[in-house]
């Protein structure tokens, strides 16, 4: 039923997956109250084309959904996983410990601590299970980094990347020049 209703969500927005392919990145969180936020992984790597799946998967309250997603995603074709979430953010750790895939993590604000907690949570993963942290509600730059480690042995998506900060740069030199005037 949560799958029934992001998905609903999802192609309300136009973030939905490209279904048809197998998809390269998993991007999981722990509730669909995180999906403001993690859409937008899903949203930049549309950008790059890069076919995702969406789904949720709770540490907390479906750790066996979690167990079997995390220790199967490299059989089915995931490259990496973007993990989302907010509070005791425990699904990127427990995510890295059952997976050979890179995990990525993203800390969502949802609580009264401002996602300092999900941040800490996250971010001070113990020595031999790594979690690559981006800032707190930063699932843009979660996508971009599932796109550059794809792109390491992607020169087509290598290229698209080098286009994508070059047009950053001239966005805002363009802005810069206008307050010049
Ligand atoms: C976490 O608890 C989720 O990742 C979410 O950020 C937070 C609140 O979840 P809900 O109570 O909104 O489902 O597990």
């Amino acid at each position: 039923k949560v799958q029934n209703r992001l998905d609903s969500m999802l192609n309300k927005e136009k973030f939905n997956s490209q279904s048809a392919v197998t998809p390269r990145v998993g991007i999981i969180m722990g509730s669909d109250s995180d999906l403001p936020v993690m859409k937008d992984a899903a949203k930049i790597l549309n950008m790059f084309g890069v076919p995702n799946e969406v789904r949720v998967v709770s540490a907390h309250r479906t750790p066996e959904l979690m167990y079997s997603y995390a220790s199967s995603a490299h059989e089915r074709g995931i490259q990496v996983i973007i993990a989302g979430a907010g509070g005791a953010a425990h699904l990127p750790g427990m995510v890295a410990a059952l997976t050979p895939l890179p995990v990525v993590g993203v800390p969502v604000r949802a609580t009264a601590l401002d996602g300092v907690d999900s941040l800490l949570s996250i971010v001070q993963m113990p020595r031999g299970v790594p979690v690559a942290t981006v800032a707190v509600n930063n699932a843009t730059n979660a996508g971009l980094l599932a796109a550059r480690i794809l792109g390491a042995s992607d020169a087509n998506l290598r290229a698209r990347m080098s286009q994508y900060l070059e047009d950053m740069r001239d966005e805002v030199l363009v802005k810069a020049e206008k307050l010049e005037r």
